[in-house]
């Protein structure tokens, strides 16, 4: 590959791009070591150039984001937390880390951040940890707990471990649009404490909080915890917040998937969890839109154990992926963000509204977020072949269970459509319209064939999908910058 070379010859010198010229460079300098590697990531911008991103989990980063993680930070081991270290020679890392944290507590008005979590489930499992070390506080933990940790025995630790393990977790089901470490049967959160599900309800598919009081009530779970990757409407946080008040829980919230919307000001005051709840999880890809990562916010009193995350569930943090943070925080405080995050969420509403125009059922009859699932029952299809028959049309979106779904979660009733991507593209209310025409047209032109994977689409409207899609990517492409 010679990709930079071409790229200087065309253009100016006041027209190149420093963070082009890197990515370039990088792509060619790998080329030579792997031309196998660097065609998949080659392969991977023209797939994503060539196709209308509705995964409502991805976004698309900045090149700083992405630049601020190939490099050799990632060669740094530094066990412990910023100013901490188990390793010599951390200090950069700490100034890393320390800029991380400065910046997320900033954005999120957080009095503790821990930006280490490789990914959502690790922020969460070290949540679920640290409320169970602090919070179960029987005569017997505090007992083993002033003993050193050489003279605790095998014995010992048992007793430890059932008492510890014999908590309760209180989540959103999955069926319901909660998320698998939310204590879904094969995950290990159901493994690790009793792992009890409400669901939304069996006809408005909204969260009923009175139901969900009662069951925590019965329950009495150590922890309740809300938040979704399915779920397209705003949670009360406050009310969430009175419930485990009055079950004696801890309030724990995942806001992986709208965090984003949390940083942009478009859920506030009682919808704003980061006043309510003792700890908040969150990815830091998706509507926020850094690098692949977690990240853990929390009331100062869980700060000490919660930096204790290595050695509870993690190895050495990733340098290079919270240099990346930092640099996403950053671009989150600045005063664009909140636009962009009030667009994602106007398009998902202009994307609601037109499908339920043309007859598509919307559970819960529309998003307050950045996310929809749509209900394809009605096309004689699964969400499975909805999934394959628009990915063909050149839409990448996911099939996803609707409430109570009869199809369950491999085949499913519904695809979920999410806007973060197609706004960072700059996309408004009139692309979701035409987005919403297709997926209509599409979906209605696509028949079952024997079992509930296969189908077929009429040619005539894949060919005029396809082009549509191909229309609206030129007029809005996808990282512009990079003439490749
Ligand atoms: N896989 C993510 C999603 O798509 O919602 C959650 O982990």
């Amino acid at each position: 590959m010679d990709f930079l070379s071409k790229y200087l010859q065309s253009t100016g010198e006041k027209e190149r791009n420093k963070a082009v010229i890197a990515y370039l460079a990088s792509l060619d300098y790998i080329s030579a070591d792997s031309p196998k590697i660097a065609g998949s990531i080659l392969q991977e911008l023209k797939d994503q150039r060539s196709h209308l991103k509705m995964i409502a989990s991805e976004n698309y980063s900045s090149l700083a984001v992405q630049l601020a993680m190939g490099n050799l930070l990632t060669d740094k081991y530094a066990e412990g937390f910023a100013n901490h270290r188990f390793y010599a020679g951390c200090s950069n890392v700490d100034a890393i880390e320390e800029e991380a944290i400065n910046q997320v507590k900033q954005l999120f008005g957080a009095e503790f951040a821990y930006v280490q979590p490789h990914s959502g489930a690790d922020a969460n499992l070290i949540a679920f940890l640290a409320i169970l070390i602090e919070k179960v506080q029987t005569p017997e933990v505090e007992r083993l707990g002033k003993k050193k940790v050489d003279e605790l025995s095998a014995e010992d630790y048992e007793t430890l471990r059932k008492l510890l393990m014999n908590q309760t977790l209180l989540g959103m089901g999955l069926n319901s649009g909660g998320h698998l470490t939310h204590g879904y049967r094969h995950n290990l959160s159901s493994k690790l404490m009793r792992a009890f599900s409400y669901e939304v309800d069996p006809k408005t598919h909204l969260l009923d909080y009175d139901a969900i009081e009662r069951m925590a009530l019965e329950t009495k779970p150590l922890i309740l915890l809300a938040g979704y990757s399915a779920y397209p409407r705003a949670i009360n946080f406050a009310r969430m917040k009175e419930i485990a008040v009055k079950a004696g829980s801890v309030f724990m919230v995942d806001m992986a998937h709208f965090a984003g919307l949390v940083a942009g000001k478009v859920f506030k005051g009682d919808f704003d969890p980061i006043p309510h709840a003792d700890i908040v999880t969150s990815t830091t890809h998706k509507t926020l839109r850094g690098p692949r990562g977690g990240l853990i916010l929390a009331k100062k009193e869980f700060g000490d154990i919660i930096n204790k995350g290595c050695p509870l569930a993690m190895g050495g943090p990733l340098p290079h992926v919270m240099a990346a943070k930092a640099i996403a925080f950053q671009e989150a405080n600045k005063p664009s963000f909140p636009h962009y995050a009030a667009q994602i969420v106007q398009n998902a509403q202009a994307l609601a509204g037109e499908l339920m125009r043309l007859g598509i059922p919307i559970t819960t009859g529309g998003t307050d977020n950045h996310l929809l699932v749509a209900d394809v029952t009605s096309f004689g299809i699964t969400g499975r072949q909805a999934e394959g028959a628009l990915r063909a049309a050149k839409l990448t979106l996911n099939r996803n269970t609707i409430p109570f779904d009869p199809q369950g979660p491999w085949y499913t009733s519904g695809i979920r459509l999410g806007t973060p991507a197609l706004t960072t593209l700059g996309m408004g209310p009139a692309e979701m319209k035409i987005i919403a025409k297709v997926i209509h047209d599409i979906l209605k032109s696509t028949k079952a064939k024997e079992d509930r994977s296969r189908f077929v689409t009429e040619e005539k409207t894949l060919l005029g999908a396809t082009q549509q899609v191909e229309e609206l990517l030129a007029t809005f492409p996808v990282y512009p910058e990079i003439r490749i």
